[in-house]
């Protein structure tokens, strides 16, 4: 079985960040409650939950797909520990660096000045897409290239304007076709085969080189990827996506 990393909700996930979105009331229980059913559907689908211990003080733990990206070449795997790019976060990244550590997975880490959150992050094949937006910075972007070029990766930084991180614009099918609502996207032409879609926020996470998992906020979104030969399977995240999550950043699976 393979794991997924998951990092369980803050009782002060109504505080998270927020920088394109209104803050609205979050009901905690309802967040737990998804948090649970998203966790149940990776298990479902073959992922094995592994909680990184949790602390009421960090609101944003829960998205902790900012705050570890992992890599897969014949050189190993290589999981490199962000460098968040707001200060709040930044206390996310110890506690997931030891739970990899027990996991016995090697890892590195950006350092500041650099600065790079995991939702910038989109890995096609072996090129790996990284926005530079608010979060991402220059810095950041030529550690992990300097990470990645032996490895075998290209690493493109891409602009990001529009939306928090990368992965809120974009995100890619099973087959590599990047997908995104064209509003989101600075750049559309940088990517080989880009599909519209008509929702904000439809990203998809592979759960098997068949069947994608999406938010029931996008239900149109979905619609089309089936129309393309693809199972989808959807999960409410609602309450994530009051903070600007959406279902990527909720895990990070290791294959
Ligand atoms: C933040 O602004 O950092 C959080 N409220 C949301 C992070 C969502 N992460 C992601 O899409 N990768």
């Amino acid at each position: 079985m393979s794991t997924a990393l998951v990092r369980p909700t803050s009782l002060r996930l109504a505080e998270g960040q927020l920088t394109h979105l209104e803050r609205v009331e979050v009901d905690i229980g309802l967040a737990q409650s998804q948090w649970d059913s998203y966790c149940d559907t990776l298990a479902t689908w073959g992922f094995e939950p592994v909680r990184v211990p949790g602390d009421d003080d960090l609101p944003d733990q829960v998205f902790v797909e900012d705050a570890v990206v992992v890599f897969d070449s014949p050189a190993g795997r290589l999981a490199v520990i962000t460098s968040p790019g707001a200060e709040s976060r930044r206390g996310e990244t110890d506690a997931v660096a030891e739970t990899l550590h027990t996991l016995g997975v090697e890892h590195t880490r950006i350092d500041l000045p650099g600065t790079l959150d995991g939702g910038d992050v989109l890995k096609v094949g072996d090129t790996v897409y990284v926005g530079r937006g608010g979060r991402t910075n220059a810095e950041g972007i030529r550690q992990l290239r300097e990470l990645l070029t032996p490895r075998g990766f290209t690493v493109v930084g891409v602009p990001v304007t529009k939306v928090l991180h990368l992965k809120s614009a974009v995100t890619a099918l099973p087959d590599g076709t990047v997908i995104g609502h064209p509003d989101d996207v600075d750049e559309p032409g940088i990517f080989p085969r880009f599909l519209p879609v008509p929702e904000h926020g439809a990203a998809v996470v592979v759960l098997a080189p068949d069947t994608v998992l999406m938010a029931a906020s996008v239900p149109r979104s979905a619609e089309l990827v089936e129309s393309l030969g693809y199972r989808v399977v959807t999960v409410d995240v609602s309450e994530f996506e009051k903070l600007e999550g959406c279902v990527t950043c909720l895990s990070v699976r290791l294959r």
